[in-house]
């Protein structure tokens, strides 16, 4: 069987360009700050910093995204686990459905034919307009703040996942991976985009896309205390230590748990196993597909760069390291959350 490397377009959304213009304008309004060199500006909406690229749709689905009460958003700030959740949350909620003509599951299927970020849309791209492929499960994405979702995902009760990860490998994970969109392949430009420590002393200063990071964990923390049993909250470090447990509390929180008969026929390690970091990387799809995010081509290979706990070590001094976390100790005090 023959599988595409590049994803599946995404048909255009029902952003039209007299909108976009509305929300150009909107934000052009707004506060904003120097932020990483080499990249735009960022804007601040409701206390926290947006490249106007997130901040158009945001506004957009403020003003149009309609949820419905069963659809589930998988939200988190950048760099924090995403792409493996989305891949995750895809296969659990569409496992078994619609064999495929080689016999294998449909998702299966397109999860090789498409990076995961194709497989779940985001709010913010207004991609919310387009069907997700197989899943009966509404499942939608966002890196947007919780006090900055639209009003009706909060009204309409809808369940959400939120993702965080240690800060140290979160910074890194997301310097990697804009210098990477900011240079290209060409190492000519490295010089054009925020070294390290530059890029650090804004990330410590709140100053990076999403950013209070703290402020985000905070927003989803605090509403997973209110609400329970509507919001899951988890830690890509947990999901590394133990995948089959939390794959099983989202298949259960998605209201599509196991079956004693699946879990004999091992259904969940396999589960594991097709998101593991090295299958996905592996795939031909992430490894020379590309996708496209209103208008900018981004290799897929862009979101499986190491996927290891603790990385931060190879990139950043002890120093930097005590800098971030008393920070984050700070910022989190008195909230029960801790790294
Ligand atoms: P996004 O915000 O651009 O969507 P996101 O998927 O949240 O990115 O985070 C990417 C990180 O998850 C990368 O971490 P790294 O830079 O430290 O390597 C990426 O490698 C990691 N990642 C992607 N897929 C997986 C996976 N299947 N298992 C574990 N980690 C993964």
């Amino acid at each position: 069987m023959e599988f595409s490397t590049t994803s599946k377009p995404i048909p255009a959304s029902g952003i039209s360009p007299e909108s976009l213009q509305k929300y150009v304008e909107e934000i052009s309004q707004l506060p904003k700050e120097k932020g990483w060199r080499g990249l735009q500006d960022l804007f601040l909406y409701k206390n926290f910093r947006f490249y106007p690229v997130f901040l158009e749709g945001a506004l957009h689905a403020r003003d149009h995204f309609q949820a419905q009460p069963t659809d589930i958003f998988l939200c988190s700030s950048m760099k924090t686990g995403t792409t493996w959740l989305k891949a995750l949350s895809f296969k659990i909620a569409t496992r078994g459905q619609r064999p495929s003509d080689d016999g294998s599951d449909m998702t299966t299927v397109s999860l090789r034919a498409a990076v995961p970020h194709d497989c779940i849309p985001f709010l913010e791209f207004n991609e919310y307009s387009t069907a997700v492929t197989g899943s009966e499960i509404p499942l939608f994405a966002s890196h947007l703040p919780y006090t900055c979702l639209p009003k009706s995902v909060i009204d309409s009760d809808c369940k959400i996942v939120y993702i965080c990860r240690d800060p140290k490998d979160t910074f890194v994970s997301m310097w990697f991976f804009l210098r990477k969109f900011v240079t290209g392949k060409n190492s000519t430009d490295v010089e054009s985009f925020a070294s390290i420590d530059e890029a650090f002393e804004l990330f410590c200063k709140g100053l990076s896309s999403h950013g209070p990071y703290w402020e985000h964990i905070l927003g989803y923390w605090e509403a997973s205390k209110r609400r329970p049993e509507k919001i899951l909250f988890l830690k890509y470090e947990d999901l590394v230590e133990d995948t089959q447990l939390w794959v099983k509390k989202l298949a259960e929180f998605f209201g599509c748990p196991f079956s004693a008969e699946e879990k004999r026929e091992g259904v969940v390690e396999r589960v594991v196993k097709e998101c593991s970091f090295e299958s996905l990387r592996d795939l031909e799809v992430n490894k020379r597909g590309k996708h496209e995010k209103r208008g900018r081509v981004i290799e897929n290979s862009a979101y499986f760069r190491k996927g290891v706990v603790g990385d931060w070590r190879n990139h950043l001094s002890d120093e930097m390291g005590k800098k971030i976390e008393v920070i984050m100790e700070e910022k989190l005090m008195g909230s029960g959350f801790t790294f």
